[in-house]
């Protein structure tokens, strides 16, 4: 397989201007026809064309109306290349057949429970027709569907609907036009029999936008979250970012077999279950990711669609950018710390690890073998850290001028992260120093923070130094620009004012219009630097990295009464979750050492106490105790050990779970009985903060083997209103073998088996269980009728599920392993792209003892010396061998 790199990136010699498409689907096969006006990027150049095309049947191939023989051309599995087109502008006709119903791909076109669909992010456009496959090449399209009328009534693609009629023998047939330039992977096809919710949006400046959600007609009332999510987001985009939506029409269409969601011109197209919802149905995570999930498709209009990437390398640039504002998004309609504190543990729970393993790369990759694999979470998540950065360090205002500025400069084009960059710091005039190092370092940077006090002096130090650990391809890496938001608390727990601190050589004001400010943001740059506050009137304890200012692992002085302190006291919210976090964090290692000495396990009181007072104080949010008390999780603790023990971490996590339940049992069975459902299921705020502290103390208690317990988990599954109650109730049950769990689970699958999205919940809890030896349960649901492998949800829910249980997975005789690798081969065969997620897992092999070490490695050998492996596998398997 070959290596694509950001240092190869060359101008397109040719440029398309118009793209008309016309698709003939029949049940067999379809017919597409392209007609492209090419233009050469320099006039009278005649370079040989070289078009992308894979699993094409080549019909014909015409230049200006001639057909070309085929010594006119060079013709693989791969390309279709016009040896020497003409050297001015010409028209380039051709005509291809295409198998959409023999498609499992989930790429290209293809058909998913009786409808045609596209996907065609990153290099999908070239199982459709022969094309120029790459974001830099922006046209104009009209795409002509023609299609049996009985079968496909639905006829949809990018822009605006401009003629449609009836043809013979049944058939009709559909023109659309988009009006705006756009690369090829934000094309999009859909025919089928659905039908849509229909609602308006009026814009700023009073247009009146279609708004239309399509599904098939029985899921019509479930999609009301979806429209309210829609209109929000079109909204507060408006509001927050002064972008309007830019022409008459915006459709989601929802698809069951669909990777994820996707932001096609005007034609959106989500996974059904980013769709629908119902509070029967539901939970309210699946409430919150239908409102993120939809705010980030429609914001990609600007962030994507309006302004696109020169070339994949640049994916962050609408990806990291793009997260980031639904995130702002999620935040604003809910809590802005509960959400900050669920992104983070995202980053630390996915990212971290992704930076620290065979697969690290940076927020803009250097190489690739098969771009899907970089759909990661550093481009993503990481790549949202960093647009965070630039508004922490800018201001709200000088960020909003910055993006202001970006769509100014770039409408209609294809750009590139450093773009990004420039807007930024002419905006503003900002000194950004050595901040781009945040697109072409790889791996999370330590800090370390080392705090002094001079009380004759009444100053107040500051000692950071600074590493990035080598990743592959960098062994030796450059300081970063870290911004540090910080506060100062006194001994009263209240924020001190900060006046000026000492830094570099210079003596900097830190005040604002003359007044104090209570919270700084620390600009450090050096492997080694040291700031001072000045006028500090007594010993005061650091609240850092306020809001998670920056992507990082701190390592502070600060001692454990000071964690409990800041736990207690901070004004900024999410620095008390996280010293409660580095607490448990502390307390579980310590125990973990405990536990491989044989010694007993034992939990500090003060933890205990400190999970006490967080519960019974009444003036904080009910969502934020719910994530206060909820531990980190077993993989957060195992990458922060030498050599990674599953066994000791699931032993010492699950001790303090029950430990906590049986010391604070009253205040448990207190939260869930006063935090009970009462009346409607409502998606604001405050009723899913109610369910979450709810259900989260229903699940400490569940960890106890006691019968009365048992009888309330088992009283609140029946007696639960909604979706979020009884998931949570049945999952509480399920944490423990018995005739309890398997009662509830076969109730619960005998109540659902008629929802897929339902049925594959229930895939995932049994998959994702600790229970012990659940390798050979997983196995077993292999062959349950509902589940199919050919489907992508159930295969992620039922064997991508499996390996989310550390102790399961990595269980010590290879049983996990090998249930994993041997079924990556033949999903390959049907999916690549779900089968490279899957090898994925065995990526972190050499974290472990010798013995797992060589029981994984085993199987990523069989796995990359198998024939026909895709290149997506190949890429994740080599490199994690290497
Ligand atoms: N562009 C792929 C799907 C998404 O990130 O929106
Ligand atoms: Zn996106």
């Amino acid at each position: 397989p070959k290596e694509i790199f950001l240092k190869d990136y060359k101008l397109p010699d040719y440029y398309f201007d118009t793209v008309d498409l016309s698709f003939s689907l029949g049940e067999e096969k379809a017919i597409v026809c392209a007609k492209i006006s090419v233009l050469p990027r320099i006039n009278g150049v005649a370079a040989p064309l070289a078009l992308d095309g894979i699993d094409l049947k080549l019909i014909s191939v015409k230049i200006n109306d001639n057909e070309l023989k085929e010594g006119d051309y060079h013709l693989d599995n791969r390309h279709l290349i016009l040896k020497s087109p003409p050297s001015g502008n010409f028209i380039l006709e051709t005509v291809t057949e295409i198998l959409p119903q023999k498609n499992t791909s989930l790429e290209g076109l293809y058909k998913s429970s009786g409808n045609f669909c596209t996907q065609c992010e990153a290099e999908g456009f070239r199982k459709i027709t022969f094309y120029q496959d790459r974001p830099d090449i922006m046209a104009k399209y009209t795409c002509r569907i023609e299609a049996d009328k009985s079968l496909y009534p639905v006829l949809l693609s990018n822009g605006n609907l401009i003629e449609q009629g009836d043809l013979e023998g049944g058939k009709h047939f559909v023109l659309w036009e988009d009006p705006f330039k756009k690369p090829c992977y934000l094309f999009a096809l859909v025919a089928g029999q659905l039908e849509s919710r229909d609602d308006t949006f009026i814009t700023c400046s009073g247009r009146k936008v279609d708004l239309r959600i399509w599904v098939p007609q029985q899921d019509l009332p479930k999609t009301e979250h979806a429209m309210y999510s829609l209109k929000a987001a079109m909204k507060w985009d408006e509001e927050v970012f002064g972008r309007e939506y830019d022409l008459d029409l915006f459709n989601i269409v929802a698809v069951p077999d669909f990777l994820g969601a996707m932001e096609n011109k005007s034609l959106n197209i989500f996974n059904t279950k980013l769709v629908l919802a119902s509070p029967e149905t539901a939970t309210d995570a699946d409430y919150d990711a239908i409102l993120g999930v939809t705010g980030h498709e429609y914001f990609h209009n600007w962030t994507g669609n309006r302004v696109t990437c020169r070339d994949w390398f640049q994916l962050s640039l609408k990806e990291g950018l793009t997260v980031f504002r639904h995130q702002e998004f999620s935040s604003d309609l809910g809590s802005r710390t509960v959400k900050r504190i669920g992104d983070v543990s995202k980053l630390r729970i996915y990212q971290f690890p992704q930076d620290a393993g065979p697969m690290a790369h940076p927020v803009k990759p250097h190489s690739y073998i098969k771009m899907d694999n970089f759909y990661t979470t550093t481009v993503y998540e990481k790549g949202a850290e960093v647009i965070r950065m630039y508004k922490t360090l800018l201001g709200s205002q000088g960020f909003r001028k910055g993006m202001d500025l970006y769509f100014e400069r770039h409408d209609g084009q294809a750009v590139t992260c450093e773009d990004f960059f420039a807007a930024m710091r002419d905006a503003n005039n900002y000194d950004f120093a050595n901040f781009l190092l945040w697109y072409s370092q790889a791996g999370t940077p330590i800090v370390k923070v080392n705090s002094s006090y001079n009380a004759e002096a009444h100053t107040f130090s500051l000692k950071f130094s600074q590493t990035v650990p080598p990743t592959p391809g960098q062994p030796i890496k450059e300081p970063m620009f870290i911004p540090i938001s910080m506060g100062l608390l006194d001994s009263s727990g209240k924020d001190m004012p900060l006046s000026s601190i000492y830094h570099d050589g210079k003596l900097e004001s830190i005040t604002s219009g003359g007044q104090p400010v209570y919270t700084t943001v620390l600009r450090v740059t050096k492997g080694e630097e040291e700031f001072v506050f000045n006028d500090v009137a007594e010993k005061p304890i650091p609240s850092l990295l306020r809001g998670y200012s920056a992507p990082i692992r701190l390592h502070s002085d600060l001692t454990e009464n000071d964690l409990f302190f800041l736990l207690a006291h901070d004004s900024d919210e999410f620095n008390r979750w996280e010293a409660g976090q580095i607490l448990a964090r502390k307390l579980m290692l310590s125990q973990v050492v405990n536990f491989q000495k044989d010694n007993k396990l034992v939990i500090d009181p003060r933890f205990v106490h400190g999970i006490k007072c967080i519960l019974l104080d009444s003036s904080l949010d009910k969502e934020f105790i719910a994530k206060a008390i909820t531990l980190p999780g077993e993989g957060e603790i195992m990458d922060m050990m030498e050599v990674a023990d599953p066994d000791a971490v699931h032993a010492v996590r699950s001790f303090i779970r029950k430990q906590l339940a049986f010391e604070l049992n009253q205040e448990f069975i207190n939260l869930v009985k006063e935090n009970r459902s009462s009346g409607k299921y409502e998606f604001n705020h405050d009723h899913m903060a109610r369910r979450a502290l709810k259900n989260t103390a229903l699940g400490y208690l569940a960890s106890l083997e006691d019968q009365e317990i048992t009888e309330l988990v088992l009283n609140e599954y029946k007696s639960a209103t909604n979706m979020t109650d009884q998931f949570s109730a049945l999952a509480a049950i399920a944490q423990k073998p018995g005739q309890p769990r398997e009662d509830a689970l076969a109730d619960f699958y005998n109540k659902w088996q008629h929802d897929f999205l339902i049925v594959n919940k229930w895939f995932a809890l049994q998959s994702t269980s600790d229970i012990p030896g659940n390798v050979e349960n997983v196995k077993k649901l292999l062959d349950h009728p509902a589940f199919d492998f050919s489907n992508a949800d159930k295969v992620y829910s039922l064997i991508g599920g499996f390996y989310t249980s550390p102790v399961n997975f990595h269980a010590k005789d290879g049983s996990g392993y090998k249930f994993l690798g041997d079924l990556v081969v033949p999903l390959d065969k049907l999916n690549p792209k779900a089968a490279s997620r899957m090898v994925s897992a065995f990526s972190k092999w050499k974290r472990y003892d010798d013995t797992r070490q060589n029981l994984a490695k085993a199987q990523l050998e069989m796995i990359v010396s198998t024939n026909g492996l895709s290149e997506n596998v190949y890429e994740i398997a080599s490199k994690s061998l290497a």
